[in-house]
């Protein structure tokens, strides 16, 4: 008798390639105005003839953090990918180890590579992400829109309309760009307008120091601002449990929490109420997945944090945050709102205050080839079919 013996599926290729995406409006940061958002996309190619697909995004060029769009393909073209071709498709905690033991840093490169391995197997077992990760707990979740126009006029009207639109009524409002009085009178002037017909947060970005800090916080929970988040540099760890300790408003970590390592340390601590979980930052949905654990364990707030991820991006954290038993502050998982146009084949699904799982094996997303096609970085545009006389 013959035994079959069951073949492996492997790592074939990895592929990159960078995509702008223009948005539709200048998105203002205390350290950068985002006109163009740039997302390195993967795919990893399997033996078994299965693709997978991932992301990699920042912020702002290098103005966010240490890893650039340029970055982030050139570690997963030059290190990654050579490593990770011909090994186990479906093994993907050996893959991630292997990848952790080569590669220092470079979160964001990682948690791309490690999407598309999740997609892969998704698809190839047929259950979502969100089953690979125990199973969904909900399929909506509350979702905040970012107020950063620069212009307190401009987001009372964005507000207005998100409300009317019944698409967001948490808004998170982007300061650290003025002196403090001026933007305490800026979220003064939306808090006024919207009442109580949402929730209002702020973040800072890293800009204040801890003097500007403590005037800051105490002017901002004055006015009734719910939380703050990453008021200052993100090293500074004692002097941001000392603001968490030191006012009612609550205090979030964000840029401080890069994987579970900081996760304990700020737990431990106590040194925020409440973390801004990003996939991204965390290097991936695993490690994600742990820094939420360790929230949960502390008894901290869990908010699912954005890098303004696109569709992929998005998709795979909401899998992730779909699983989580309390997401205390909702999500911020807007980005494919920000820009002008939509690279999926079927847009996530924005409703009712809350974005909403997709459905479908692995991350439930196909891309539409011919939108990615259109905003590739260094494509040779189409010659125009133009008559020219001379
Ligand atoms: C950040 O710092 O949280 C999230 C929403 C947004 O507008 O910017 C990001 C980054
Ligand atoms: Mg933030």
């Amino acid at each position: 008798m013959l035994l079959s013996v069951p073949r492996m599926t492997k790592i074939e290729r990895v592929e990159t390639e960078i995509v702008d995406l223009p948005t539709i409006r200048g998105h203002v940061l205390s350290m950068t105005t985002m006109v163009v958002q740039s997302i390195v996309l993967v795919r990893i190619r399997f033996s078994d003839g299965s693709v997978g697909l991932g992301e990699g995004t920042s912020i702002g060029g290098l103005s966010y953090g240490s890893e650039s769009p340029e970055s982030i393909r050139a570690a997963i073209d030059t290190y990654i990918a050579p490593m990770l071709e011909g090994e186990d498709a479906d093994n993907i905690n050996a893959a991630r180890n292997l990848i952790e033991r080569a590669v220092r840093g470079n979160p964001i490169a990682r948690c791309a590579v490690e999407t598309a391995l999740w997609d892969g197997l998704g698809r190839r077992l047929g259950v979502s992400v969100a089953q690979l990760f125990g199973g969904a707990v909900r399929t909506g979740l509350d979702v905040a829109w970012t107020l950063a126009s620069g212009n307190s006029e401009q987001d009372i009207a964005e507000a207005e309309e998100m409300l009317e639109r019944r698409r967001h009524r948490q808004f998170k409002l982007k300061i650290g760009k003025r002196n403090v009085r001026d933007d305490i009178a800026h979220v003064g002037r939306i808090c006024a307008a919207v009442g109580d017909r949402a929730r209002i947060t702020v973040d800072v970005n890293q800009a204040w120091d801890v003097f500007e800090a403590r005037w800051g916080l105490a002017g901002l929970q004055e006015i009734g601002v719910a939380m703050v988040e990453q008021p200052i540099d993100a090293r500074m760890r004692d002097q941001l449990r000392s603001l968490t300790d030191g006012y009612e408003i609550a205090v979030m970590a964000d840029e401080a929490l890069q994987g579970p390592v900081d996760a304990l340390q700020h737990a431990r601590d106590r040194g925020a109420d409440a973390f801004a979980v990003k996939i991204a930052q965390s290097g991936g949905l695993k490690r994600g997945s742990e820094v939420i654990s360790i929230a949960q364990a502390a008894g901290l707030g869990i908010y699912g944090g954005t890098m303004l991820e696109a569709g992929v991006g998005t998709a795979a954290a909401l899998h992730l945050f779909s699983t989580v038993e309390k997401m205390h502050w909702g999500t911020e998982l807007f980005g494919p709102l920000l820009f002008k146009d939509e690279i999926l084949r079927t847009p996530l699904r924005y409703e009712d205050f809350q974005v909403h799982l997709p459905d479908g094996p692995g991350l439930g997303v196909e891309l539409d080839d011919d939108k990615v096609n259109h905003y590739r970085r260094g494509r040779i545009p189409a010659v125009k079919a133009t008559a020219t006389t001379v």
